[in-house]
């Protein structure tokens, strides 16, 4: 290995090596593919997309449904040096507009059936080429591939390389792309593999979508860095994990699949009993779900706090006790809680969550301002979450000061759909506040104020969203209002808006 070489792919390639006939994948279908296969077949798809124009440090943009296809996709653009800019697959075409002219890639790879509106996006983009990759893991990116060399020198990239951009929403309305550079990558999933005491044997249960944080860098890497088989899941699925967790050791989840898990009678002691680790995390982990999980299965989920633009910052302890309702300790990097002009709060006290270390990333791509406006003179970074830590030092997140919904462990930001749903016809205002929800932790209630030019129903309001916006991010409950809760200085005050929500 070059160490002079700090492309994240060097490290799993030296991981690869050491074990190219072992089982690297097992999809649902039971196809397996080897390290071997990682090597070659991410090497082939560096060389085609290096041979499609995309150069070190171009953008290739990728919609996708989760196949094996895919994370050789990631592979191949960290080899080529290329920057990797997954995107949810919920996201419609309003929305990819966005993200497309904002990053100007170089490549996009769709599924077969979006191709028509990608290639048309793609065109007012400059984007070079575009590729095909379906759910079952064919397209023309897989048939082009096949043609090119099975080896490639792996680029040569610096720490402040970018590997990936991440898009959040930004509580503006316009989504935020976070650059994440090989070092930030590489340390995160260094810290996870020591903190969460990876080893060889790993065997690990896959059911997390690949186009964030949790699914694509927390799980593979770790995986990835001890070449453990992962038994690969296309979506989540309650009764296909509790059938593969005999033969898994970890698992990852939002705390949406342990609520679904539970309420499946399967889970119990003898499923479990080769496991060592489940991890939760991407929104806050109730505490009852946490007892009931250890009464039904034996095991203490442990809980760690992250996001996309540091990867994970704390964690509860894999020796040691995991507190319910708290996020553990602060991983490799520095954490303080702060109040709003930067000063550090007494122990116990409430403050927002900042952060320092080799994890945090380098800005929002093309936003100096937005970027400069979220990190402190001296560096740290401001979340956004709402912490307190306790006397025995456990941090807990209470909150957050981001006007930000999570749902399922997805984000929503309220102001994007409160900006689209201004737009509606018939509509003066709108409010959008997240409710407690037994299944996805918080649901979308939007608060509609007609402006009496005609009717506008309920349904009417979701299938406006629906029309345009992520599914995920459609109201699952909407209220007509006369008018917005108010304060003297013409602010909405959300919280009426909860509490009419309690008082039903
Ligand atoms: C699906 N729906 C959702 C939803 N997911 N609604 C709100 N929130 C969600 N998260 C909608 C569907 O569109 C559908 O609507 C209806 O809910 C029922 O669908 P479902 O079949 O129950 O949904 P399912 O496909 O099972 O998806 C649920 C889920 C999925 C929990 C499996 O949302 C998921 O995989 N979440 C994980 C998200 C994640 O990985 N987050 C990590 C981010 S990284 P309709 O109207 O069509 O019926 C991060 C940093 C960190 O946050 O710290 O990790
Ligand atoms: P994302 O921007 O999608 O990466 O989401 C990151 C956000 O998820 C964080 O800023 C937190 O608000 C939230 N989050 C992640 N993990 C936890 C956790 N364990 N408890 C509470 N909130 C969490």
């Amino acid at each position: 290995m070059n160490m002079n070489n700090k492309n994240l792919f060097s490290l799993f390639e030296e991981a690869f090596k050491s074990a190219p006939d072992k089982i690297a994948f097992e999809t649902e279908t039971g196809r397996h593919y080897h390290f071997s296969e990682l090597l070659q077949k991410s090497a082939q798809f560096a060389n085609l997309l290096t041979s499609a124009g995309a150069g070190p440090g171009d953008r290739v943009a990728v919609q996708v449904e989760k196949t094996v296809e895919a994370v050789l996709l990631y592979l191949g653009c960290l080899r080529a040096g290329l920057v990797y800019l997954p995107l949810n697959t919920a996201y419609k075409s309003a929305e990819l507009s966005y993200f497309l002219e904002d990053s100007r890639p170089a490549v996009v790879v769709c599924d077969p059936q979006n191709e028509t509106s990608l290639r048309s996006i793609s065109e007012d983009c400059g984007v070079k080429e575009v590729f095909t990759l379906s759910k079952t893991g064919e397209g023309t990116l897989v048939e082009k591939a096949a043609d090119q060399l099975t080896e490639q020198a792996v680029i040569l990239r610096t720490d402040n390389d970018l590997a990936a951009i991440l898009y959040t929403s930004g509580t503006t309305g316009r989504s935020k792309g976070a650059m994440l550079t090989h070092r930030n990558l590489a340390t995160n999933a260094q810290s996870l593999v020591n903190a969460w005491a990876f080893n060889e044997n790993d065997v690990l249960l896959h059911a997390l979508p690949i186009f964030h944080v949790h699914g694509l860098f927390v799980a593979l890497h770790c995986a990835f860095l001890k070449a453990n088989t992962v038994l690969f899941l296309a979506k989540f699925d309650p009764n296909k994990v509790i059938e593969r967790l005999p033969r898994s050791t970890v698992f990852m989840g939002v705390p949406t699949f342990y609520v679904r898990l539970l309420s499946a009678p399967e889970l119990n002691r003898e499923a479990c009993k080769n496991m060592r680790l489940f991890t939760a995390g991407s929104a806050p982990l109730l505490e009852d779900t946490f007892n009931e999980f250890e009464t039904r299965t034996g095991h203490v989920i442990l809980e760690r706090y992250g996001m996309s633009e540091a990867g994970m910052i704390t964690s509860n302890p894999y020796d040691g006790k995991r507190i319910a309702g708290s996020v553990g300790f602060p991983l490799d990097n520095e954490v303080r809680i702060c109040d709003d002009e930067g000063n550090i709060v007494a122990d116990g006290e409430i403050g927002v969550l900042e952060i320092k270390g080799p994890n945090v990333f380098l800005g929002y791509w093309n936003m100096p301002e937005k970027t400069a406006a979220e990190f402190r003179p001296d560096g740290y970074f401001i979340t956004g979450d709402m912490a307190k830590k306790r006397p025995d030092g456990y941090y807990q997140i209470v909150g957050r000061a981001k006007d930000l919904i999570i749902s399922g462990g997805y984000n929503v930001y309220p102001k994007e759909i409160e900006s689209y749903l201004d737009e509606m016809p018939g509509v003066l205002e709108s409010a959008v506040v997240g409710k407690p929800h037994p299944d996805f932790g918080e649901a979308v209630v939007a608060f509609i104020v007609p402006d009496g030019t005609k009717e506008v129903t309920e349904q009417q309001v979701i299938e406006f969203v629906k029309e345009n916006l992520a599914n995920f991010k459609v109201p699952k409950q909407v209220q007509i209002l006369e008018e917005l809760p108010r304060n003297t200085m013409g602010k909405v005050q959300k919280n009426e808006l909860r509490k009419q929500l309690e008082a039903g």
